[in-house]
Order: C-alpha cells, then sequence, then structure tokens
C-alpha cells in the first residue's frame, strides 16, 4: 500500500474498495462503494439494492436511510411478495397493513403477501432499515401472518451447541413460512463448526464487529456496514476477530420448502 501514498493525486476512496462481485456465488458489498438508487414511492430515502436477481438472488435486499419524514406511501410489496424490515438504526413508524407499530433499533416487521409495509420517520432524525422482499411460495393448507418483534428482547440460543455462537430467530419456525431472519453473533475468536454447504440462500447485513469469512473458499474480512451475499451452495464459514467487541450479522434463510 506504502508506494500508492506517494503516487501524485492518490485518491483512497477510488483504488481500495473491498467488494467483491462473483455473480451466482457470492457478493461482498463494502460500504464505501453504495450508491443510491430511486425506488417510486420511497420519499426523503436514500435506497441502495445490496441482492438482487441481477446477481443471481431469488430475493431482493435494501438497505434505506430514512431522512426526517421519509416515507412509503404506496406500501412496500407487490402481489405475491412477502416483505421484512429490520430497523437497524433510530426509530420508526411502520404500518403492515392497518395495524401500526412503533420500532426502535433492533425492531422488525414481516408482512406476507397481500399486506403492505408502510413506513415513515417521525423522529426528527435520520434512520436506517433493512428491508428484504421476496416472492412467496404458498403451501396449501397454511397461511403465512405479520410479525413483528424487537431482537433486543428476544433471548440468545445456542447456535448448533455453541456456548459462544449464538442466535436468535426473528419468525415462528412453521410451515407457513417459507424463509426465516436472524441475527448469528460469534464472541471474539468463535467460529462455525464446520464450512457450511447448503442449498438455502442468504443476505446478511453486519451489525457489529469485525472476522474474517471463508467464501466459496475465499477468505475476506468483514465488518460492521459490510453486506454479504451466499447463493445455493456457496461455502460459507467465518470466525470473529478482535478483543471485545462481538462479531454479528442479521441474515435471510430461505427454508420449510421442498425443491420445485
Ligand atoms: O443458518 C445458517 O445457515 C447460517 N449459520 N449460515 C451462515 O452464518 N453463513
Ligand atoms: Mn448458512
Amino acid at each position: 500500500m506504502s508506494y500508492l501514498n506517494n503516487v501524485v493525486g492518490y485518491r483512497k476512496d477510488l483504488l481500495t474498495n473491498r467488494s467483491v462481485v462473483k455473480k451466482d456465488n457470492y457478493v461482498l458489498l463494502d460500504p464505501d462503494g453504495l450508491v443510491k438508487n430511486v425506488i417510486p414511492g420511497f420519499e426523503n430515502c436514500d435506497v441502495t439494492v445490496l441482492a438482487s436477481p441481477k446477481i443471481g438472488a431469488s430475493f431482493v435486499d435494501y438497505l434505506v436511510t430514512i431522512h426526517a419524514d421519509g416515507k412509503n406511501e404506496r406500501g412496500f410489496g407487490e402481489e405475491g411478495i412477502e416483505t421484512l424490515l429490520y430497523l437497524i438504526e433510530g426509530s420508526l413508524e411502520v404500518k403492515a397493513g392497518e395495524q401500526s407499530y412503533s420500532l426502535t433499533q433492533g425492531g422488525f416487521v414481516y408482512c406476507p403477501p397481500g399486506t403492505k409495509l408502510y413506513f415513515q420517520n417521525k423522529s426528527g432524525k435520520v434512520t436506517k432499515a433493512f428491508l428484504y422482499k421476496r416472492r412467496y411460495d404458498r403451501l396449501e393448507g397454511y397461511e403465512p401472518y405479520v410479525v413483528t418483534g424487537n431482537a433486543n428482547e428476544m433471548e440468545w440460543i445456542k447456535y448448533e451447541g455453541m456456548e459462544d455462537v449464538l442466535i436468535k430467530d426473528f419468525l415462528p419456525k412453521e410451515l407457513a413460512f417459507d424463509c426465516n431472519f436472524h441475527i448469528l453473533s460469534f464472541k471474539p475468536g468463535a467460529s462455525h463448526g464446520y464450512i457450511e454447504t447448503h442449498l438455502p440462500e442468504h443476505g446478511a447485513y453486519f451489525l457489529s464487529g469485525q472476522g474474517m469469512y471463508n467464501l466459496d473458499n475465499d477468505w475476506v474480512p468483514v465488518q460492521k456496514g459490510d453486506y454479504i451475499f451466499m447463493s445455493a451452495y456457496s461455502l460459507q464459514a467465518c470466525y470473529a476477530v478482535g478483543r471485545d467487541e462481538e462479531f454479528s450479522y442479521v441474515y435471510s434463510k430461505d427454508c420449510n420448502r421442498d425443491v420445485s
């Protein structure tokens, strides 16, 4: 790196970006490279599309900065689409259809297809949210429903029996739901028990700490604010680095369905 500092006009922001894009395999997005997208109906919002079908995902993830009085009056979630909003920072008024919720940091609302998700930032402060949408895979005899809660009030569960890797599940483990959302947290030095290779896809937004991630056997450093898409069967595992802070991320995972 040091030679770059002697290059006349060297701009660190132009020459260094940790993002990696391996379409249909995995994607790491460094927040320094994110750009704003215009999404109809999102007012006073900076919207970035993270994962989408263009990189091989069956879902769309967004990072949304909602400025004072930012809102989406059209509602989020078209016909047949399920949605989730997770509040990374600040507070936000959210409606699932006609039902209203006041979310604080860590709050989430899941809407099944047929229920639109609306939000409005009345806090006067900037708020940051993670949004997800995906075509719902209906199973005869089962009806998904609105689920809301706050991750900060949920109990940690040992992940696969490990003492130093903990998980929280947002949605009930019921066949009505074809996906789930989790927060996975690693104590300093902790790691997955093995390199996972599985059918479900993930979109993961890093909430705290730093770690090393094995993505299809490429080891990449990741930290708070990064985003990773992991496609079906993409090899994946990580360990937390640092001494104090836990390494954690919120992520989606499709589940409860046969392969069609
Ligand atoms: O649930 C999972 O598959 C999760 N442990 N995967 C991951 O963290 N990459
Ligand atoms: Mn996994």
